[in-house]
């Protein structure tokens, strides 16, 4: 059951009768040790605030790519500075964005945007090492965990939801969740996930 009182509402923001939540999200291995880089996202099951995508940004630096991971929301421009004093190519055959860019230096005055849900896998022509990933989902809902594996996602609007996890070397889709959080409250989930080895690991001379 939705119980906010402005459905509807353009912005979350705006919508005040209703307290905002928090899910607070905690994601480990088979092991039990914290999971850094995964997204967690939790998709509204009754009527979907519209709210607008946020803008973000993918770097290259020192011939990486810098923070493995991006969620973002559909319909989100992504841009890819280029850090470093050489050239980088950015492409991706993923189904959910297809897309190369020329060989350059600096920032690339047009962003991508990215207009589909699914995982992007970045690569760079030159630089056979480099993978980055785009994670594009279809709620404003999202959060990363970092190094201690937790993520905390803000201001939903009390409600049924479906919590999901991603991460890149995550062997099988984890079991997703439903959680319904009341107004205000905080809500919990915890997952843990079979990672498999990154599948490309950087060379020591590069
Ligand atoms: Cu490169």
């Amino acid at each position: 059951m939705i119980r906010s009182a402005c459905l509807g509402a353009v912005f979350v923001a705006a919508c005040a009768p209703a307290a905002a939540g928090t899910l607070s999200a905690i994601v480990t291995d088979a092991g039990g040790a914290p999971v850094a880089d995964a997204v967690i996202y939790a998709v509204a099951l009754g009527a979907r605030p519209a709210v607008a995508p946020r803008p973000a940004i993918m770097d290259q630096v020192n011939k990486e790519y810098f923070p493995l991971v991006v969620p973002v929301q559909v319909g989100a421009a992504v841009t890819f500075p280029n850090k470093d004093n050489i050239r980088h190519q950015v492409y991706s055959f993923s189904p959910a964005k297809v897309f190369e860019m020329k060989l350059y230096a600096g920032t690339p005055a047009k962003p991508v945007v990215f207009d589909k849900p699914g995982a992007v896998v970045l690569g760079c022509n030159i630089h056979d090492w480099m993978v980055g990933y785009i994670y594009v989902v279809d709620t404003p809902y999202f959060a990363k965990t970092g190094k201690a594996g937790s993520a905390r996602l803000e201001a939903l609007p009390p409600g049924d939801y479906q919590v999901r996890v991603w991460h890149p070397y995550m062997k099988a889709e984890a079991a997703l969740l439903t959680l319904n959080l009341a107004e205000g409250a905080t809500g919990d989930a915890s997952f843990r996930l079979e990672l498999s080895a990154p599948q490309k690991v950087p060379p020591a001379e590069k």
